[in-house]
This record gives C-alpha cells, structure tokens and sequence, in this order.
C-alpha cells in the first residue's frame, strides 16, 4: 500500500484512477481547481485539495507525502486552448513544469507520470502513427502537450526526475461530461441518442479515430508507475483499430437497438480528418494491449448510466 498523488482527479479520466488506485489498497491524494471536474466524480475515500497545479506550496506539501503523480490535470479542450490561448498554456505547460520542478526539489524525486495527447501528431496523414512519426501539432493545445514531453527529458536529463508519458487517443467512457461544447464525440452522441434525439455529423463522416476505453487507460497509467525514467519515455495508448465517425453512430444504433435522425453539417475547420495509433511500444514495453474494442466499451458505458 502507498500513498499517490493524482492531479485532476476529479475529471473524467482521473476520478477513473483514483477509484482504481483505491481499489488496490492504495491512499490518494488529489489536486483538482474544479474547473471542469466535479466534486460528484470523485471517490469519497480520496483526499481533496482544492488548488491549483501552479501552486507552488500547496504541490510541494502534496509532494513530498506521495511516492508518485499522476499528472492528468489539464484545459483538455483544443477549442478551449484556441480560445484562452495564455490562460491554458499557464495549466497545460507551466503547470506541468511546476510538478516537474517540484519534484526535483524533494530529497528523493518522486516519478510523475503525465498526459500527453494524439494532438501532438496534428494532421499527420501516415498511419498508424508510431511515437518516431513526425510530430507536427496544430493547436495551442498540442504544442503545449509536445513541450510537456520535452519539458519532460529537461527533467529527466537536468533533474534526475524519473517520468513517463502516454499519449492517449480518443478517450471514452462513463464520466465524460456530454453537456460541455468541447466533449468528446461519444460522450455527445450517446447521450442524445438515449434521449431519442438527432446527432450531428461534421463533414460526411468519413473521419477516422482510435476511441481506447477509459478502462483500458486507466490500466497503463498503473503499468507506468513502475516504467517511469530519466529517460522520459513516451508511448501511445491506443488500439490500433480505425473507427469512422459515421461507423460509430451505426455502432450506437445497432446497440441500443434503434435509430435516430443523422444530420450532416459542415466540417468544422481544423478538424483532423484520421487519427489511428500503432499500440506497438505500448505492447512490448507493458506486454498488454487495449482489452476493449468501440463495441464493448460502449457497452459497458451504456450500461453503467
Ligand atoms: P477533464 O477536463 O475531465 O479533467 C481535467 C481535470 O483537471 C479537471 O478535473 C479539472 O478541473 C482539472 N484542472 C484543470 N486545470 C487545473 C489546474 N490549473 N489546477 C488543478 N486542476 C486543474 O479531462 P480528461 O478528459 O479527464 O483529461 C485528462 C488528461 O488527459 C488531460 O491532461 C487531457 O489533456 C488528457 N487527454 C485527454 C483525452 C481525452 O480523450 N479525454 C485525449 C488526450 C489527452
Ligand atoms: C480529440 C480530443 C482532443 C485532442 C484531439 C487530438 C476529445 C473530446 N478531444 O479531439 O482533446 O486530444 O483528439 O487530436 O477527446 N463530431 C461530430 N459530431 C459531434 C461531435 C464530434 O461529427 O457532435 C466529430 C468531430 O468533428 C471529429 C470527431 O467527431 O471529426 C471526433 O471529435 P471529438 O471532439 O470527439 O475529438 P477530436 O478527435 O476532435
């Protein structure tokens, strides 16, 4: 039994972790400012501190408790990093160095295992991407994810901080709040459908994405607690397998056993048209792959709503 510290764990994919790391016996302690996570998220046997990851206090006394960070804590919306482009830089880099940094300063550096994202890849057209494909990001959001990585080998290099990150892909699953404009796809069409009513679809929905289970994320965050390096190891999570946007509300359809009208807008602009991730490092350095395919993770979400 140890004791971690989760960033952003009142989020969706945080309060996920937390709830997994307290099932193994573990203590958690969590920093959240509750932006856009909520209080109803978390695990009642997680200790809430209500602050922000730039606090330089505050994470050093969360810190210097923990033998490892999760580091989740994010604006996780591009939208969002387009709009308030210095505010999210503040959270999405500074924010990551302050832990990385904060880490350095304690008598045995703690590893922070970090979220990176597919968005570093921006609209690179050779797929599967692997973590040597070009990296070319097209958004505030998937610079400031890019300089994480390299902020994390100053750390590793520089401070002796051992680190890991994982670029997720397409993250799905219960928690994922559809009532926000930046949510992700199944989020939004899951919940409409429910409701009976239409979905939209941007373009002609031929676009591709890897949706990885929140689950199956949740699983190699805990495999990388113990990967974590000076190195400053990167990997991607995902499946390996293509859906088309289109091929979802199909997938949504023939689960729930009905269907509802698809209308089709245009295509919102810089939208990336296919995002597929090569699981291949990911394999070898953790000897697993993704256990849920799109068809038994919505299940599995739509179920447990
Ligand atoms: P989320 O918005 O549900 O969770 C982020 C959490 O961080 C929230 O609880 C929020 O309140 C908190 N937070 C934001 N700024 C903070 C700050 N300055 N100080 C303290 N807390 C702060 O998002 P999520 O989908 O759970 O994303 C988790 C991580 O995964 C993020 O780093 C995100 O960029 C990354 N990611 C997510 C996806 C996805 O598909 N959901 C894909 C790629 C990467
Ligand atoms: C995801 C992540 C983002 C970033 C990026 C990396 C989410 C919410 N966002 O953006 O954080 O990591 O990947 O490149 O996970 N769509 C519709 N109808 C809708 C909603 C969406 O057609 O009602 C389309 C949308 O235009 C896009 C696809 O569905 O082509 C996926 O959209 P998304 O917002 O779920 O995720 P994405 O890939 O844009």
């Amino acid at each position: 039994m140890a004791k971690y510290l989760v960033t952003g764990g009142c989020g969706f994919i945080g309060s996920h972790l937390c709830d997994a790391l307290i099932h193994q016996g573990h203590d958690v302690l969590v920093l959240d400012n509750l932006s856009t996570g909520k209080l109803e998220n978390l695990n009642p046997s997680a200790q809430l501190y209500v602050g922000d990851i730039n606090d330089k206090m505050l994470t050093k006394m969360l810190m210097s408790q923990v033998v490892g960070c999760f580091h989740l804590a994010a604006i996780a919306s591009v939208v969002r990093s387009n709009e308030a482009w210095g505010e999210t830089h503040m959270t999405n880099q500074s924010g990551t160095i302050n832990l990385f940094e904060t880490s350095a300063g304690l008598v045995k550096p703690v590893p922070v295992i970090y979220a990176s994202s597919a968005a570093v890849y921006g609209d690179n057209a050779a797929m599967p991407l692997t973590e040597r494909s070009v990296v070319r990001p097209l958004t505030a959001y998937g610079v400031d994810k890019l300089a994480c990585e390299l902020q994390a080998q100053v750390a590793g290099r520089i401070h002796k901080v051992p680190t890991l990150g994982f670029r997720f892909f397409n993250v799905f699953g219960p928690r994922q709040d559809p009532s926000s404009p930046y949510s992700g796809v199944i989020s939004i069409f899951s919940n409409r459908v429910a409701q009976h009513q239409n979905i939209t679809i941007y373009g002609d929905g031929s676009q591709i994405r890897d949706f990885v289970y929140v689950q199956d994320v949740v699983r190699f965050l805990l495999l990388g607690m113990q990967q974590a390096d000076i190195k400053a190891p990167v990997f991607n999570i995902c499946t390996g397998k293509a859906s088309s946007i289109k091929g979802l509300a199909q997938t949504l359809f023939s689960i729930l056993g009905y269907e509802v009208e698809i209308i089709y807008a245009a295509k919102k602009a810089g939208d990336i048209q296919h995002s597929l991730g090569d699981p291949s490092r990911l394999v070898q350095q953790f000897q697993s792959c993704a256990e849920y395919d799109l068809g038994q993770g919505l299940l599995e979400m739509l179920q447990s709503s």
